[in-house]
């Protein structure tokens, strides 16, 4: 009989990468005493280690990717003339393909054109809500003279909380805003598909469709942060009822289309190792932007970026809607997660995009947020094994400008995030046991008080000195 136990259990299926290697590079393995010694130069800050030191590197998936025969051999065809160059209406090609928005200014990376959009759209005393914070974002919104109000739903802020979608905006607390300050004093809504620092946690199309229905009854522009939307558009045909049957390009550009423009950071979606661009599909604003890029970034068909380099991005940005590869990419960051999750590591959930996030407040519930609990597991961390991950918490939130001290927000977060194309699953399984040897050790884990701090993006360049 066919009806034996086998037919009774779900059948599991596994995913592959769609490529297979043919160039690699070699990692150094270190012992712990070298590494004590790198990490104290390193005054306990992950950035501040030499990569050389560094065994499996989860710092970031920013610039961090590796690019496909195709993009290597459009390295090849760089046309690096000063204006104009070929490469530069590829890319505006594939920007109009795939995201849908009409102009494009071409940028050095994600934070060129948040600096050039901020001075064009923000004046000073102006509110900008947006799904969550960014570090860089928020940054150059304060700098041109804004306020960010974060509108993004209370489960967002919550690891344990398995809403599907923790990237959508809660529209009472847009509506209040908007009802609060009037329509005049916020210049747009920045919404990013996925949200970075709530765990690279998808938004819908279904919120997002609400948000521009309340933007369009005030006025308001909505302005996306693309940077990982290929990750949103995975996680909406897994689970938004109705998209199933839509392609990851349908959806991608189904989120665009409900939006003014964006700020978009190349190095992580679009699988390049440097660039950047703003579009937009105001002709006025697009001629603002225009003759600010050639103040601070480069000629408006460059902006910062070589022509092979244009050339990449515009190749990634076609694969990065490839539906084998994002199936692959977010599938890695599952497996790491549920092991870590079945080891019984405090991880935020659902996994995320492009990370697993750890809840070091959960991890080290004996040390005060002041001490810095997800800084001094990301350095307990690279010591056991020389994994690098990153700290997302009250280092990274920094302090508030009107009180002066430090945020102390309710996500303290250690970030395992995945560089594309990179790692193997050896890897990752390397990964989770290092981690569940700092887990088993816990109790002992010391926090840690901050010697030097800058005074802008201070989680960059901070230094440390264990406590006791
Ligand atoms: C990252 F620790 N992300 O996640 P740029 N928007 C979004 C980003 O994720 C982003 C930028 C804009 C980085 C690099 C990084 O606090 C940090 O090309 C959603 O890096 O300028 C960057 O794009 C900015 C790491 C940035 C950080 C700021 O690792």
């Amino acid at each position: 009989m066919e009806d034996d136990d086998r037919s009774k259990k779900p059948r599991v299926k596994s995913w592959a990468e769609p490529f297979k290697i043919k160039m690699v590079e070699p990692l150094k393995m270190t012992t712990r005493a070298e590494r004590e010694v790198a990490l104290r130069d390193a005054g306990y800050n992950t950035f501040l280690l030499r990569s050389e030191d560094v065994y499996i590197d989860l710092l970031t998936d920013s610039g961090t990717n590796a690019m496909s025969d195709r993009q290597w051999a459009g390295m090849m065809l760089g046309d690096e003339a000063y204006a104009g160059s070929r490469n530069f209406y590829h890319l505006e090609a594939a920007v109009q393909e795939i995201y849908g928005y009409r102009h494009l200014v071409p940028t050095h990376q994600g934070r060129g054109a948040e600096h050039i959009l901020s001075k064009i759209l923000i004046s000073p005393g102006d509110i900008v809500p947006g799904n969550m914070y960014f570090t860089t974002t928020r940054l150059h919104q304060e700098l041109a003279g804004g306020t960010f109000v974060d509108v993004i739903i209370d489960e967002a802020h919550d690891p344990k909380s398995e809403h599907p979608f923790k990237g959508n905006v809660d529209l009472v607390k847009l509506r209040r805003v908007i009802d609060e300050h009037g329509s005049q004093k916020i210049p747009y809504v920045c919404i990013a598909t996925t949200v970075n620092m709530a765990g690279g946690q998808p938004i819908s199309l279904a919120n997002l469709r609400e948000v521009r229905e309340l933007c369009d009854a005030h006025g308001i522009r909505i302005i996306h942060d693309p940077t990982r939307v290929a990750e949103n558009a995975y996680f909406i045909k897994e689970r938004e009822p109705g998209c199933e049957q839509m392609s990851i390009a349908e959806i991608v550009r189904a989120l665009c289309d409900l939006t003014d423009g964006c700020t978009m950071s190349a190095k992580k979606d679009a699988l390049v190792n440097i660039g950047g661009f703003l579009a937009l599909n105001d002709d006025d604003l697009f001629d603002k932007a225009r003759n600010l890029v050639v103040v601070y970034e480069g000629l408006h068909t460059y902006g910062g970026m070589a022509g092979r380099d244009m050339e990449a991005v515009a190749i990634g940005l076609h694969e990065s809607v490839e539906f084998e590869h994002i199936k692959a990419r977010v599938g890695q960051v599952a497996y790491l997660g549920h092991k870590l999750q079945d080891i019984g590591v405090p991880v935020v959930l659902p996994i995320g995009g492009h990370g697993v996030f750890l809840d070091a407040l959960a991890f080290l519930p004996h040390l005060d947020q002041d001490v810095y609990p997800a800084q001094a597991l990301a350095a307990e961390i690279y010591l056991e094994s020389g994994v690098r991950a990153m700290e997302r918490g009250n280092v990274s939130s920094g302090r508030d400008p009107a009180t002066g001290m430090n945020r102390r927000p309710k996500l303290e977060l250690v970030r395992l995030t995945l560089p594309r194309r990179v790692y193997t699953q050896a890897h990752m399984d390397v990964t989770a046991e290092s981690v569940a040897e700092v887990h088993d050790r816990r109790a002992s884990v010391k926090g840690l008080r901050m010697v030097y701090e800058p005074p802008q993006l201070r989680f960059f360049q901070a230094r440390f000195e264990p406590i006791g």
